[in-house]
């Protein structure tokens, strides 16, 4: 596959809708094609999962239901809308991917790892994010952003310790491989934020372009 995988990920509130929109006015600058999508959801089917996933209701949602049905909307947006656009050559900007899994139903729920990785192979074979931005920040003053939206989500209900469990997934992940991950201090003020991301991707276009030297593939720069 021609494309790249840009995966953005944090807590709640963290900036991720407004600095994904920093990220596609970037590649669109460079004349970079790409489609921008989000998880849960990306096709009608998905976003029908996202709204099961989000609505609050009086049954209780078992963590493994949870966990399967994350997996079931990302089986159907990987086969319509992601693998068609990497074959493609464009690159696909993901609002949350599986290090939403890890973080939320490793992290945040307590299930096994090992479950989770499991499913990631059965679902994605071998496709992983080729860059995943992890915006980071304390969970409170994301969250105090995220209210400030209205009425709370399911996830958005849960207690802070939640989404404490949630941000210390993600950095641990993000340490384990280096390569793959860029960390950006969302805490900042927004024109710094954007900063650290441009500088990230830069980097990243700029071991794109090598990679793809070496295998004759297309390539952008930034
Ligand atoms: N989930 C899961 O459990 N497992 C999975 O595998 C996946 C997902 C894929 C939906 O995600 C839920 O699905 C999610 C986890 C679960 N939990 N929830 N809820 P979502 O990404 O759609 O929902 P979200 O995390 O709630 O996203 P969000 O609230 O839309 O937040 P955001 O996109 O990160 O933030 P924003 O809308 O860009 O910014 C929030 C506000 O802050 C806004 O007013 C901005 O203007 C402001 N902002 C942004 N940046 C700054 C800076 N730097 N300074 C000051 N103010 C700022």
């Amino acid at each position: 596959m021609s494309g790249r995988l840009i995966t953005v990920e944090g807590i709640e509130g963290v900036g991720k809708t407004t600095n994904i929109n920093w990220i596609c006015e970037c590649l669109a600058e460079q004349g970079i094609p790409f489609i921008q999508s989000r998880e849960p959801g990306g096709t009608a089917l998905a976003e029908e999962i996202r709204q099961l996933l989000l609505t609050p209701r009086d049954e209780k949602m078992s963590d493994l239901t949870e966990l399967l049905l994350v997996f079931a909307a990302r089986a159907q947006h990987l086969h319509q809308l992601i693998e068609p656009a990497l074959l493609r050559g464009e690159w696909v900007v993901c609002d949350r991917f599986t290090d939403a899994t890890y973080a939320y139903q490793g992290g945040g729920r307590g299930l096994d790892m090992s479950l989770i990785a499991a499913l990631e192979d059965l679902v994605q074979d071998k496709l992983r994010p080729d860059l995943t931005l992890i915006l980071d920040i304390e969970p409170a003053v994301g969250l105090a952003r995220a209210h400030q939206r209205g009425a709370p989500d399911r996830f958005e209900q849960e207690a802070i310790s939640f989404f404490t469990r949630v941000r210390q997934t993600y950095l641990e992940r993000a340490q384990a491989a280096p390569d793959r991950y860029l960390i950006v201090d969302a805490g900042k003020p927004l024109v710094d934020v954007q900063a650290q991301i441009r500088a990230g991707l830069h980097q990243f276009c700029q071991r794109s372009v090598s990679r793809a030297q070496a295998t004759a593939e297309p390539h952008h720069g930034l």
